[in-house]
């Protein structure tokens, strides 16, 4: 079948608003860094701003600083269509894991205004705020709160410098009290759909530039503290030593073992912290994090309840203290079999074979799955790399998703 015919959407404007988003929060080693709630985010906001009033589209933040163009259909209040992604990165992170979906979504919507393509539906092009959780250690915070499930606890997770995300959001502008009106009522969304990077080898190996996402891996957040003794590293003899990094590495290893044992199960010890940290200091703490997933939450839960009790051993027999805090824990979730129906049917229009695969990252569609249908689709990633400054998706390839997003919107908006 034919690689894909892109002959509405224009590709070369969606390459430039790529090119040129991507330079905020660029990094001298050529990544992205754009954190919630920062001036990099509000750049970025502002910029895409302009852009979704150049299209013709009405534009507002709600309270959580969802950013939203709208796009107002043949019936004003019948339930809206959301189509978007995120703004906010990782550290160092590529240009196109957040920005393809919401500049995607953008495009799509400006073609069917240009193009006078009548829908009944009325259209939002969302950029949810802080998907990543790259800064508060828990992420998807706008999605959240347009899901109404958004809590006061939420708001009262710090980040690395003990800023809460309630003072983070006043420090911009915005009222944490107000989240609650950010939520949407029960029946009001018809659809969410989002366009996303693939971040994985499976459509590179297939060939294809693009495919149906099937379901969402839920993402299991915890942070282990291992607490030893801290002590002189020349007079104190290895039999004596409460080692609280020798004890934890023992753990680390022993989550690699546990998720390497099962099929899809996925485990990463992402942050390591040592104190106090002297070349001549037995450690006496470490922490670190554990992302633990998988696309069925029984397997996944199964594989944490071995990693406690693996790491309670390993403690236990050493002598040491362990806690173990929950930071977030998303059950996975399966997109509507009549999104990935019509997806399949605007991908065989274009001439692609409509591969469907499931999503090993994380997504906002996963807080609004209990709202309304989620539907998602992915772009080709070479190398499959992702969250870091090679992450790379063609233009070409780009250009076919976002056909295919906008096909894909003209359908479900009627
Ligand atoms: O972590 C993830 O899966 C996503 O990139 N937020
Ligand atoms: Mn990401
Ligand atoms: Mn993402």
């Amino acid at each position: 079948m034919a690689s894909g015919s892109i002959n509405s959407i224009n590709k070369e404007r969606l390459w430039s608003r790529l090119m040129r988003l991507a330079e905020i929060g660029r990094q001298a080693s050529g990544g992205v860094t754009r954190m919630s709630f920062t001036r990099e985010e509000r750049m970025a906001k502002d910029l895409v701003a302009a852009w979704m009033r150049d299209a013709g589209l009405s534009v507002r933040e709600d309270a959580v600083g969802n950013l939203i163009g709208r796009l107002d259909g043949i019936h004003p209040d019948a339930p809206v269509v959301l189509a978007g992604s995120h703004l906010d990165s990782v550290p160092n992170g590529g240009n196109f894991d957040g920005p393809l979906g919401v500049l995607g979504a953008l495009e799509a919507v400006q073609t069917i205004r240009e193009q006078g393509i009548s829908h009944i539906h009325p259209i939002e092009v969302i950029a949810f705020t802080d998907e990543e959780g790259a800064r508060f250690r828990f992420g998807m915070i706008g999605s959240r709160a347009l899901a109404g499930t958004l809590t006061a606890d939420h708001l009262q997770a710090q980040d690395a410098d003990g800023v809460t995300v309630a003072a983070a959001m006043r420090s911009v502008g915005l009222s944490p009290d107000q989240v609650r009106t950010a939520a949407r009522a029960a029946g009001s969304v018809k659809a969410y759909v989002e366009l996303h990077i693939e971040q994985g080898r499976v459509l590179e190996a297939a060939n294809l530039p693009a495919g149906i996402v099937t379901g969402i891996a839920g993402p299991l957040w915890l942070r282990f503290r291992v607490l030893g003794e801290a002590g002189h590293a020349g007079t104190t003899p290895m039999r004596m030593r409460k080692d609280a990094l020798a004890a934890a590495a023992q753990v680390v290893t022993a989550v690699e073992t546990a998720a390497a044992g099962q099929e899809r199960t996925v485990a990463t010890v992402g942050q390591l912290a040592v104190s106090p940290g002297g070349v001549n200091i037995i450690p006496g703490c470490a922490e670190f994090t554990l992302d633990l997933r998988d696309t069925d939450e029984r397997v996944r839960d199964e594989v944490e309840r071995h990693i406690r009790q693996q790491a309670e051993a390993i403690c236990a027999q050493r002598g040491l203290r362990l806690e173990i805090e929950e930071l977030q824990r998303v059950p996975p979730v399966s997109c509507s079999a009549w999104l990935q129906e019509e997806m399949a049917t605007c991908a065989r229009e274009m001439g692609i074979q409509p591969l469907s695969l499931p999503s090993g990252a994380g997504h906002d569609g996963m807080q609004l799955a209990g709202l309304c249908p989620i539907g998602m689709l992915f772009v080709r990633s070479k190398n499959g790399i992702s969250h870091q400054p090679e992450e790379w998706s063609s233009p070409e390839d780009c250009a076919i998703g976002v056909e295919l997003l906008y096909r894909t919107l003209v359908r479900v908006a009627n």
